[in-house]
């Protein structure tokens, strides 16, 4: 393959809002049906320094104390997918940020009840991508994933 390790892979969650009204199952079958390969899986309670870590980029944000009591209100569901073009292929399949502006069949439009209950997260780059792998799969680096 020309693309350097990882390129083919992303990070989603599925959010606690959508674990806890029981579309964790869907939205997975969802992404599977559009073409991605599940590679890994588990369910976890962030603390508030893993949810506060995880969006350490968006500290300075109105929105930020917010978004880190939403993301640890409860379990999620952080998965590694696997396609070609696979970090804008999550993002065309999860939609835009706000349900009400993500295109019609977009996991957001179908599951996501606002811009912060939006359902499910997918990483932004390919570098993204890869440090979102790391955070909740150490032992799922680039190096010694098959
Ligand atoms: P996205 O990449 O689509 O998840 O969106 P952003 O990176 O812009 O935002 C990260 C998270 O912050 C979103 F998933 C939800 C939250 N957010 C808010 O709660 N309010 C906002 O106004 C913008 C983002």
């Amino acid at each position: 393959m020309n693309h350097p390790p990882g390129t083919n892979r992303t990070l989603a969650i599925v959010k606690p809002d959508a674990v806890e009204s029981g579309d964790a199952g869907r939205i997975v079958a969802h992404l599977e049906a559009a073409g991605f390969k599940l590679k890994a899986v588990r369910m976890l309670a962030m603390t508030r320094a893993q949810a506060q870590a995880f969006y350490a980029v968006h500290r300075d944000r109105p929105f930020y104390e917010s978004l880190v009591s939403f993301m640890t209100s409860g379990p999620c569901v952080p998965m590694v997918l696997e396609a070609p073009q696979a970090v804008s292929g999550l993002r065309r399949a999860i939609g835009a940020t706000d349900p009400a502006e993500a295109a019609e069949g977009t996991v957001r439009r179908l599951y996501a009840q606002s811009k912060e209950r939006n359902a499910v997260h997918g990483s932004d780059s390919d570098e993204n991508a890869r440090k979102e792998i790391e955070f909740f799969f150490p032992e799922f680096s680039a190096g010694n994933a098959s």
